[in-house]
């Protein structure tokens, strides 16, 4: 078995020791970071999800799979985010209020940080006032927002109404991303944008700024 699949397969079993061993190991052959996240880490993840959802497994396994995912994440981050290009503006980017899953939006901000913008991180469960005041004191253009849960999703369309109620709509672009989210739902919420994934929200910023 390559050990690209043996990556994904020690996610699904939440071991994050081999998740980490073999993540080394792929790195000191070499192959791409882009290929260890998508075939290893996020293939394994998505196996996780469909198990989830149809009972076959429950939350504790679901959270050893996401610290075993972590636990290959961090030694990919720095290939990843190495650019060394200058910041080449502001993005404030979170997990909307409600909303504690934190791994796609982590990889969001690791591929902007890369494509040399700044990123400014605010976490998860982060409310509609304090996206807008970060990016109102930060002064940046962009806030990205992403959603796991479908009952979090409406969180989304508040921040954007904030943004008008306030006067920044046309100041401040809002792009919004994550499993549940469409781009059908980023215009009937007045978002500029909807990102499928990390890089296409990097394409998206560029784009804006
Ligand atoms: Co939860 N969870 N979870 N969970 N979880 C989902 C989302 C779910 C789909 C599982 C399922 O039923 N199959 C389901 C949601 C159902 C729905 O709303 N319709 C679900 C549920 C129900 C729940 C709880 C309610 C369970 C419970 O308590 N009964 C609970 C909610 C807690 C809360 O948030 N309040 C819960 C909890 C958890 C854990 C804490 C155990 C853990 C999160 C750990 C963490 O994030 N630190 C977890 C996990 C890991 C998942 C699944 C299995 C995996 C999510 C993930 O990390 N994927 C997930 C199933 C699934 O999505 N298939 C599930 C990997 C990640 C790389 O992908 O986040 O989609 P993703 O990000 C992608 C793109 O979406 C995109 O780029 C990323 C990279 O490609 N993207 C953006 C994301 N944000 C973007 C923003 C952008 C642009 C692109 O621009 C700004």
């Amino acid at each position: 078995m390559d050990i690209v699949t043996r990556i994904s397969e020690a996610l699904q079993r939440g071991d994050q020791d081999t998740v980490a061993s073999l993540t080394a190991e792929a790195l000191e052959h070499d192959l791409e970071p882009r290929m260890i996240l998508d075939d290893g880490l996020i293939a394994g993840m998505d196996v996780i999800g469909e198990r989830f959802r149809i009972h076959e497994i429950f939350l504790p396994e679901v959270l050893l799979a996401a610290r075993a995912m972590y636990a290959g994440l961090d030694q990919i981050e720095p290939l990843l985010a190495a650019s060394g290009i200058p910041a080449r503006g502001k993005v404030v980017i979170g997990t909307v209020q409600g909303d504690l899953h934190d791994i796609g939006k982590n990889l969001v901000g690791i591929m902007l940080r890369g494509a040399g913008f700044e990123v400014i991180d605010l976490g998860n469960d982060v409310s509609p006032e304090a996206f807008v005041t970060a990016a109102r004191e930060n002064e940046a253009r962009i806030i990205g927002m992403s959603a796991l849960l479908t009952t979090t999703m409406p969180v989304m369309g508040e921040t954007v109404e904030r943004l008008e109620r306030e006067g920044l709509r046309d100041e401040i672009h809002a792009i919004v991303g994550g499993a549940p989210v469409s781009e059908d739902f980023a215009s009937q919420i007045g978002a500029v944008a909807y990102g499928f994934d990390g890089l296409s929200a990097v394409e998206i910023v560029k784009r804006l700024v």
